[in-house]
């Protein structure tokens, strides 16, 4: 019978069907999804921090009623992620529990600190940028709850780029000051934000089998290619310099050549040693600790609604 399985979902693959989850698949299908669900709703979590360092200070009502309903918006997409995980049999709970015992990963771009206010303007232009080039095509992955919720977030991300792009114009049009601010933030998160795309190809394990299986639509290199000839113009507009003296328009290839990230400071990153992985993972692991209480209480109130129901 697994092989009449396997045939079907061959086929369905092939035929670019979606795949639900009722639907038989391979274990190394749902392994797969699980490790990348997971790791993107941890992102959209623990990514709500650099940010969210900001609320509090932000310069105007104005620009903290944006900065906050971003970063709910980030909440949002955390949990629409675990979600989508659940449908694949495993549990939110554990999830996280993995998460803040530093056994799964997530994004490490919010490993990075947010040190000025141009540091929001410049994750929602480049980090928001990066996730909306990577994720686009993620709306037609193979499996239906991912990619339907991918559908519902690029919309937002959409918008947090462009309440980014539009604080920066602001911030650009202001003093000698804010624009070197600007220039500071841009200088700082560039090359962290091409690492958002994973390792070169020919270094990454994982996308051919994904690839194959229509969970990735295309390779880390093609995408990180994408949002370089995105954002360079944009840079332009902006009058900020990308802090990249191989970065030049390649009339032969049509496309940017640029130059590579420190591929051995994304390994450290990702291992945990970048600069504010123990203060991420910290906190995350003490706000669901002080969330204990509800979780218990939520969960005491929907047993004694059963019994009642039962009686
Ligand atoms: N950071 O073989 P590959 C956001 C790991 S956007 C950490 O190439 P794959 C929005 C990878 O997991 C950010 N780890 O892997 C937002 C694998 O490790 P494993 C989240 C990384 O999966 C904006 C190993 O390296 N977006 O949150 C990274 O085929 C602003 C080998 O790599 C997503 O997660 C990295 N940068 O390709 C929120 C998008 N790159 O598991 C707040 C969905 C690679 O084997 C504020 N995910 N690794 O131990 C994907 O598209 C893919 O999973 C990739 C990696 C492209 C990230």
């Amino acid at each position: 019978p697994d092989s009449a399985h396997q045939a079907h979902f061959d086929a369905a693959i092939a035929a670019d069907r979606r795949i639900e989850p009722r639907d038989w698949m391979p274990e190394g299908y749902r392994k797969t999804l699980v490790r990348q669900v997971s790791q993107h709703a941890h992102s959209e979590i623990i990514g709500m921090q650099p940010e969210g360092d900001w609320i509090a200070s932000a310069p105007s009502l104005r620009r903290k009623a944006i900065l906050l309903a971003k970063v709910q918006d980030e909440a949002g997409h955390g949990l629409y992620l675990y979600a989508a995980a659940e449908t694949l049999g495993v549990d939110r709970a554990d999830l996280t529990q993995r998460l803040v015992d530093g056994r799964q990963k997530y994004s490490s771009i919010f490993n990075y600190p947010s040190l000025t206010f141009a540091d929001v303007g410049v994750i929602g232009w480049l980090v928001d940028g990066a996730a909306i080039c990577n994720q686009v095509p993620l709306c037609r992955s193979s499996f239906g709850p991912y990619a339907r919720a991918m559908v519902r977030i690029c919309k937002e991300e959409s918008f947090h780029q462009r309440q980014g792009y539009e604080l920066l114009m602001r911030m650009m049009e202001g003093t000698e000051g804010q624009r070197a601010m600007v220039q500071d933030a841009v200088d700082r998160w560039w090359w962290p934000s091409l690492m958002m795309f994973g390792p070169p190809d020919d270094e990454s394990p994982n996308t051919a089998r994904s690839m194959a299986w229509g969970i990735k639509r295309n390779t880390n290199d093609e995408l990180r290619q994408k949002f370089v000839d995105m954002t360079v113009p944009q840079a332009d507009k902006l009058g900020v310099t990308l802090p990249d003296p191989e970065l030049v328009w390649n009339d032969e290839r049509g496309h940017y050549d640029f130059g590579d990230p420190d591929w051995n400071e994304f390994k450290q990153v990702v291992s945990g040693a970048g600069p504010c992985n123990a203060e991420r993972i910290a906190r995350r692991r003490a706000a669901h600790e002080k969330g204990a209480w509800v979780r218990e209480a939520a969960a005491a109130h929907a047993r004694k609604h059963n019994t009642e129901e039962a009686a």
